[in-house]
């Protein structure tokens, strides 16, 4: 902060001044004690209350403005302070500060659905942000992307009418949370080049296991830019260091129901417990050479560089460490800003990018409501920042002295005259894109963003038979949720028929429809090799490191079988969580009472991993006519989980319909192993799959 300005509410980073944190006194917000907090002033013992009690009237006038709009997208999130530390030089790339070699600076991360309102769930099918905010020495840089590299539209000008489709319907204001409806359809059906995005938006990617547990992509092509001035291009990848994982849909909609918060509590959890999040930063760094000998155009937001075309480079590793301390005024307040941009990285001529530059910094005044967001602590630079931009609503620093316009000569009569220094500042890269990036003015798509469908093609065609298969019936379930407009699965289908003529067959007969005409593409696709990098299952590490075992236990479980499964699971850095048909716990075999971290009707097996069900006779047989013990074993099998069992808890599993498989395993350390990974050659026998 320049020397001539003071914050009078400091400046991110530390506990802040709060009513009721600095004083054990109860006052008002203006700071007169209060003598009474549980009655209001009235006229007589049973009269009517006094305009004159302002203790009231304060406290009910703040709580009646609590809520401020949400964020238009991405209003449910969640968010955690960290991090980051630069691993590699990359000086000769970038002279960032913060990729400095060895360089540590602090983050905030805030993740999201994009549909759903703030209090919607965590688990719908949808897009996850991932959005950071690195504090850098040399100012805030926002790295605001998604869990999908590419995105649905080319052009911001698109923005709100893709929103809108995708967000409840404007007449009746269903369904929250949830593509599955007509105008969402009706619009990508008619916008070809969301075609390789919906391929996403219909894998497992949009049923993210964990925030812990997904990948994080820029999405756009943008610039690093050297001390030299010389600048590449480049894409930004997040890795996860627990791996990618997902889960299926059925488990994606029971764990609605068992958990709304199943995502947040997650993450807050193992940040509490010190099982710190990691990702690593990885670049895609490219020049003009490589970009214009690709059969795409790389300001196209709905294509990725495959990696086996260009291998990724990791660069730091961000670390997850701290909660918030409050909600709303860090997670809710965080204004992020595609615009938050330091000195050694620049835009690209993307024209997704190039709206998004406008509304971030427009969005924030509509719901943080003043043109001051960036006061606020979440928002603040941790480094010095000074300039003449002065007032506004809810200014809360006090600068002093006349210089509030520059140039000025102040200085010379001996006052202060405000920060003027330029040398370092962030220059736009005078470096173009090619022949047509400037010109005449045109409302124009290029030619070279003309292909929608070569790299839906390629995804599709990356992916297991099981992945596959989880396509085409998301395609099925999403399509089957149209409802007055007959027109758009057929449309659909015939944008998929330039995909994979088998996808299209398989969704149209899930779908008990004909195959229709392909659609007209504006291009004809070609097929390029095939990326294992864009395939979960591929890469899934078989781990039970931030994995959650659940074991259930009754009376009469074995104490020592018990405990060594406990002992295992901890041992394998993974987190064991007891179910007893009463939370008050159950008696083991010992005669101790176990206490359970949950009660079996509400700790269902979606939320776990792997499940270990530790009976005895009589406990197994107590819990045979107990739906939530039969379904307990049910789901974990359905979900493709592994089971481990006691011999004597066989009944309940032949109940639940489990058919022994290799990850049906008895209490040893083949269910540690076996735990550790999903089973989806299971699947094909279990469901109705397109
Ligand atoms: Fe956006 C929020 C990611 C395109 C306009 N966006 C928002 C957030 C993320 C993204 C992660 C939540 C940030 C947070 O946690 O507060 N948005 C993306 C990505 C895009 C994208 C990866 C394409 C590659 N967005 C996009 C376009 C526009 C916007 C084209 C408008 C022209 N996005 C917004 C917004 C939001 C927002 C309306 C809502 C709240 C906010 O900005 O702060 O301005």
């Amino acid at each position: 902060m320049a020397d001539d300005i003071k914050q009078t509410s400091g400046n991110g980073g530390e506990t802040h001044q709060q009513a009721g944190s600095d004083t054990a006194v109860l006052t008002t917000n203006h700071g007169v004690p209060v003598s009474d907090n549980q009655n209001s002033l009235k006229s007589g013992v049973r009269g009517p209350t006094l305009l004159e009690d302002f203790v009231l009237r304060e406290k009910i006038f703040h709580f009646d403005h609590e809520r401020i709009p949400e964020r238009i997208v991405h209003a449910r999130g969640s968010g955690a302070h960290g991090v980051f530390e630069a691993t590699d030089d990359i000086s000769d790339l970038s002279k960032a500060a913060v990729f400095a070699k060895g360089e540590k600076t602090e983050v905030f991360a805030r993740f999201s659905t994009v549909a759903g309102g703030a209090g919607s769930v965590d688990t719908p099918r949808d897009v996850r942000g991932f959005a950071v905010k690195f504090y850098t020495r040399e100012g805030n840089w926002d790295l605001v992307g998604n869990n999908i590299p590419v995105f649905f539209i080319q052009d911001a000008i698109k923005f709100p009418d893709l929103i809108h489709s995708v967000k409840m319907e404007a007449n009746s204001g269903y369904p929250q949370a949830g593509s599955a409806h007509d105008t969402f359809w009706d619009f990508v059906s008619l916008t070809p080049e969301s075609t390789h995005m919906l391929m996403w938006a219909m894998s497992d990617r949009t049923l993210p296991r964990s925030l812990r547990m997904m990948e994080g992509f820029g999405v756009h092509t943008f610039r690093l830019v050297n001390a030299a001035g010389r600048s590449n291009f480049v894409k930004f990848h997040w890795r996860p260091k627990l791996g990618i994982q997902s889960t299926i849909w059925d488990e994606a909609l029971k764990l609605q129901a068992a958990d709304n918060d199943y995502h947040r509590r997650d993450l807050y959890e193992a940040i509490d417990t010190g099982a710190f999040p990691q990702w690593e930063l990885a670049i895609q760094v490219f020049d003009q050479k490589f970009a214009d000998s690709q059969p795409y155009d790389v300001l196209d937001a709905t294509k990725l560089i495959p990696e086996e075309d260009l291998p990724l480079r990791v660069i730091g590793t961000m670390t997850l460490n701290r909660n918030v301390d409050n909600f709303f005024a860090e997670t809710e307040q965080a204004a992020f800003l595609p615009t938050n941009i330091p000195p050694g990285i620049d835009f690209s001529n993307d024209p997704l990018l190039q709206g998004r530059l406008f509304s971030y910094l427009d969005t924030q005044k509509s719901r943080l409501g003043t043109t001051n967001f960036h006061q606020i602590p979440i928002n603040a630079p941790r480094c010095p920042f000074g300039n003449f931009q002065r007032d506004g609503m809810m200014q809360t620093m006090v600068p002093t002295g006349r210089a509030n316009y520059e140039p000025n000569s102040l200085a010379d009569h001996g006052e202060a005259g405000g920060p003027r220094e330029t040398v370092t500042g962030f220059a736009t890269t005078k470096e173009t894109t090619g022949p047509d990036e400037t010109g005449d003015k045109l409302r124009i798509r290029p030619e070279s963003f003309a292909d929608h469908y070569s790299q839906a093609r390629l995804f599709y065609r990356s992916q297991t038979e099981s992945e596959q298969a989880h396509i085409a019936s998301s395609f099925v379930f999403e399509l089957s949720k149209v409802g007055l407009l007959d027109q758009v699965p057929p449309r659909m289908l015939g944008n998929l028929r330039n995909v994979d003529e088998d996808l299209a067959k398989r969704v149209a007969d899930g779908l008990g429809l004909p195959l229709p005409k392909k659609n007209k593409a504006a291009k004809e696709p070609v097929d390029m090799p095939p990326s294992n990098a864009l395939s979960i299952h591929k890469k899934m590490k078989a781990t039970l490191e931030g994995r959650v075992v659940g074991i259930l236990i009754a009376d009469g479980t074995e104490a020592g079988a018990l405990k060594s499964v406990v002992d295992a699971v901890i041992k394998a850095k993974g987190k064991a969580v007891i179910v007893a048909p009463k939370v008050g716990g159950a008696k083991l075999s010992d005669g101790k009472l176990q206490k359970a971290d949950g009660q079996l009707a509400g700790m269902p097996s979606q939320l776990f991993d792997a499940v270990a069900i530790i009976l005895s006779e009589a406990g197994c047989k107590g819990l045979l006519n107990e739906g939530a013990a039969v379904q307990f074993a049910m789901d974990a099998f359905g979900h493709l989980k592994a089971i481990g069992a006691s011999a004597a808890a066989k009944p309940l599993l032949e109940k639940a319909g489990v058919i022994p498989d290799e990850s049906v395993t008895a209490l040893d350390d083949k269910f540690i192993k076996a735990a550790g990974k999903r089973y989806y050659e299971r699947e094909p026998s279990l469901r109705m799959l397109a």
